[in-house]
C-alpha cells in the first residue's frame, strides 16, 4: 500500500501541512512509488533518463542540440481545453458568465472518482514550486501532485521548484494545492477544476502545458486573479520588457496579447539595426503579477522562471534570441525532426522534415509537419536578453499597459487611452482571432478582455470593477495602449512587418509616457501621427502608413455596438463607469 511505503530518503522535511494532504491524495490515488522532487539538476537528468526509457521522451540530434529532448504528445492532446476548463465556487455568480461553473461539491465527487486508483503502476512526485523569485514578498507557492514525469521536468524549467519552496511553504503555511493525472488521456475523460475558494486545483486526462502544468495558468492566473482581487494586486496575462533607449534609460512594460499573438517574440525583441542604441530586456513573456509600490507606482514580477513557447514561426530573423535559446537544454513538445534528428518546425529557415509531429514519415498532404502549437520548454536564464531585474524582489516598475490581439481589419498600430477608465474599456474591449493554442476553430474573431478570457478565475464584471479601483489606489498608474500588429491588405499579406520593427511602436509609446510624443486626439483615444512614428530605414509605403493609422467612424460604431453588446452580456456586476465610458466613447464617434 502506497502509504505503508518508507519516504525515499531525502534530507528535506516536508512541513506537516503537504504530508498530510500527499498521504491523503496517494491513499486515493494509490500509486507505487512517491517523489518527493528537490529541484536539482541530478533529479532534472533522472526524470530525463526516465522518460527515454519509457518513449515518453526522444533524444535529437545531441551534437547540434545538446540537451534536447521531444516529447509527442497523445494527437488528442495538443492545446488548452477551455469547454471542459472550470471555476467552481459556492455561488456561480461569483465565477461568472465568463466559466463554466459547476457545484464545488458535485466536482469535487467527479473529480474523486476520476482519481480513484488512477496511479497504481506509477509513481507519484510531489513537486513544490514558488511563483516568483524565491525571496520576493509577492511570490506565491504552491504544490503540484502528478503522476507524469513530463510535467516534473517542465515544472522544473518553469518554476523555481524543490527545496526553497517547500522550505518557504514550511515557513507560511499556506500553499496552493494542485492535484493532476494524465489518466488515460481520454479526451471525455478530462476535466481542468479550479475551486479559488480553497486555493486547490484538480486536473484529470490532459499531459498538456496549460491544462497539466498547474503553476502557470491554472495557479498563476486563474487562482492568484481571485487572490489578486481579494488582496488589492492583479494577475494578468501580460509579458513584461524593459526597454532601454541608447542614452541608457528604461522603461517596463506590461502588454496582454492573448494566446499566440506576440507576448514571447515582443517579449524578447531584437532592436532593428537601423535603431542602434537601443536594447530589450525580458523579465516575463506571459504572465505578470502587478503591485502598487511604495512609491505610488506600480510593478511587477514575473511568477514564472522558463517559457512554454510557440514554436512555428521561431527563426533567427523574427526572434534570433528564441532561436540561439532553444538550441540547447531544450524540450520540445509536438515538433517535427529531420533526417538527422533536428527538431523542424514551419518557418524554419533550413533544413526539411522527414517525420512529423505525430511520428510518421512527413508527408505534406497530411497538415504542417510540426503541430501548430508545437511547443518549446525552456528557462529563463537561456535568454540572451534575460533582464538582470528579472530575479529582483520587489519588481520592475510599469510605465505603459499595452493591449492587443490579432486583428485582420479595423484596430490601428496603435492608439492611447485618454485616461486609466478609458483604457479599462479599451482593455474589456480586446477581440482576437482564434489560434491554435487552445482547442476548437483557428481564425475566428472572438472578444478576450485583457486577453484574460479563458483565464479570468472570477466574473468579468467583478473583474472590470478591480481594475477600475486601481485609479483611487495607484498614484502614478502606467499609461494604457493599444496595438495590432496584425492588419492584412486584400491580398492576406500582413502590412506593417512586426517582430524587431515594433521597437517603433514602443518608441512613441514610451515617448507618450515621457511627455514627448506627438498624437491627434480622435474618438476611440490618441494616434501617432505618420511623423511622430520613427519609421528611419523602413521601408514602408506612405499610404500602408496611413491605412495602419486610419480610424474610420463607420466601422468603429459597428465596433462599438459590438463591444456593447459583449459588455452587456454580463450581469449587473458589470460596472457602471464601464458602461459610461462605453457611452463617451459612442458619442464622440457620433
Ligand atoms: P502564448 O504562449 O500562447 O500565450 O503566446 P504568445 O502571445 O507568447 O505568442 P508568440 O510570441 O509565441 O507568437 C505566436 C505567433 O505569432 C508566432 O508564430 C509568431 O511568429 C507570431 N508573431 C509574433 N509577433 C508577431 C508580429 O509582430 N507580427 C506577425 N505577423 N506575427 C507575429
Ligand atoms: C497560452 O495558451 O496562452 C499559453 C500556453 O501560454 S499554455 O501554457 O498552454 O496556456
Ligand atoms: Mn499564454
Amino acid at each position: 500500500m502506497a502509504t505503508a511505503m518508507p519516504r525515499p530518503a531525502t534530507p528535506m522535511t516536508p512541513p506537516k501541512v503537504v504530508s498530510d494532504w500527499v498521504d491523503h491524495v496517494a491513499k486515493i490515488t494509490r500509486p507505487d512509488r512517491i517523489h518527493w522532487c528537490d529541484g536539482s539538476e541530478q533529479e532534472y537528468q533522472g526524470l530525463v533518463r526516465r522518460m527515454l526509457a519509457s518513449g515518453d521522451l526522444v533524444e535529437l540530434n545531441q551534437q547540434t542540440h545538446p540537451g534536447c529532448y521531444l516529447h509527442r504528445s497523445n494527437p488528442t492532446d495538443v492545446a488548452r481545453v477551455e469547454h471542459l476548463t472550470f471555476v467552481c465556487t459556492h455561488h456561480s455568480h461569483d465565477a461568472g458568465p465568463n466559466n463554466n461553473w459547476m457545484d464545488p461539491v458535485d466536482a469535487k465527487r467527479l473529480m474523486t472518482d476520476l482519481f480513484r486508483g488512477c496511479m497504481k503502476g506509477r509513481t507519484l512526485y510531489v513537486v513544490p514550486y514558488c511563483m516568483g523569485p524565491i525571496d520576493s514578498p509577492y511570490s506565491r507557492c504552491g504544490v503540484e501532485i502528478t503522476d507524469s514525469a513530463y510535467v516534473a521536468a517542465n515544472m522544473k524549467l518553469m518554476t523555481r521548484m524543490g527545496r526553497a519552496a517547500l522550505e518557504r511553504i514550511g515557513r507560511e503555511g499556506r500553499f496552493v494545492k494542485g492535484l493532476h493525472s494524465t489518466g488515460e488521456l481520454d479526451p471525455d475523460r478530462r476535466f481542468i477544476m479550479h475551486f479559488p475558494e480553497e486555493l486547490t486545483i484538480m486536473s484529470y486526462g490532459s499531459g498538456y502545458g496549460g491544462n497539466a502544468l498547474l503553476g502557470k495558468k491554472c495557479h498563476a492566473l486563474r487562482i492568484a486573479s481571485w487572490q489578486a482581487r481579494d488582496e488589492g494586486w492583479m494577475a494578468e496575462h501580460m509579458l513584461i520588457v524593459g526597454i532601454e533607449n541608447p542614452r541608457g534609460e528604461t522603461h517596463y512594460i506590461a502588454a496582454a496579447f492573448p494566446s499566440a499573438c506576440g507576448k514571447t517574440n515582443l517579449a524578447m525583441l531584437i532592436p532593428p539595426a537601423s535603431m542602434p542604441g537601443w536594447k530589450v530586456w525580458t523579465v516575463g513573456d506571459d504572465i505578470a503579477w502587478l503591485q502598487p509600490g511604495p512609491d505610488g507606482r506600480l510593478y511587477a514580477i514575473n511568477p514564472e522562471a522558463g517559457y512554454f513557447g510557440v514554436v512555428p514561426g521561431t527563426n533567427a530573423h523574427t526572434n534570433r534570441h528564441a532561436h540561439e535559446m532553444i538550441s540547447g537544454d531544450t524540450i520540445f513538445t509536438n515538433v517535427a525532426v529531420t533526417a538527422d534528428n533536428q527538431p523542424w518546425w514551419e518557418g524554419l529557415e533550413d533544413g526539411i522534415p522527414a517525420v512529423d509531429w505525430q511520428g510518421r514519415p512527413y508527408d505534406a498532404s497530411k497538415g504542417p509537419a510540426a503541430h501548430p502549437n508545437s511547443r518549446f520548454t525552456v528557462s529563463a536564464k537561456q535568454n540572451p536578453s534575460y533582464s538582470p531585474k528579472a530575479d529582483a524582489p520587489e519588481g520592475v516598475p510599469i510605465s505603459a499597459v499595452v493591449f492587443g490581439g490579432r486583428r485582420r481589419e479595423l484596430a490601428p498600430l496603435v492608439y492611447q487611452a485618454r485616461n486609466w477608465a478609458h483604457g479599462v474599456l479599451v482593455g474589456a474591449s480586446v477581440a482576437s482571432e482564434t489560434t491554435a493554442a487552445a482547442t476548437g476553430k483557428v481564425g475566428v474573431v472572438r472578444r478576450d478582455p485583457m486577453a484574460m478570457k479563458p483565464f479570468c478565475g472570477y466574473n468579468y464584471g467583478d473583474y472590470w470593477a478591480h481594475w477600475l479601483s486601481f485609479a483611487g489606489k495607484v498614484e502614478h498608474l502606467p499609461k494604457i495602449f493599444h496595438v495590432n500588429w496584425f492588419r492584412r491588405d486584400a491580398d492576406g499579406r500582413f502590412l506593417w512587418p512586426g517582430f524587431g520593427e515594433n521597437l517603433r511602436v514602443l518608441e512613441w509609446i514610451i515617448g507618450r509616457c515621457e511627455g514627448r510624443a506627438q498624437a491627434i486626439e480622435t474618438p476611440i483615444g490618441f494616434l501617432p501621427t505618420a511623423e511622430a512614428l520613427n519609421l528611419d530605414g523602413l521601408d514602408i509605403d506612405p499610404a500602408t502608413v496611413r491605412e495602419l493609422l486610419a480610424v474610420r467612424p463607420e466601422p468603429w460604431r459597428k465596433e462599438l455596438a459590438d463591444i456593447e453588446e459583449y459588455i452587456d452580456s454580463f450581469d449587473e456586476r458589470t460596472p457602471r463607469d464601464l458602461k459610461a465610458e462605453l457611452a463617451d466613447v459612442k458619442r464622440r464617434l457620433a
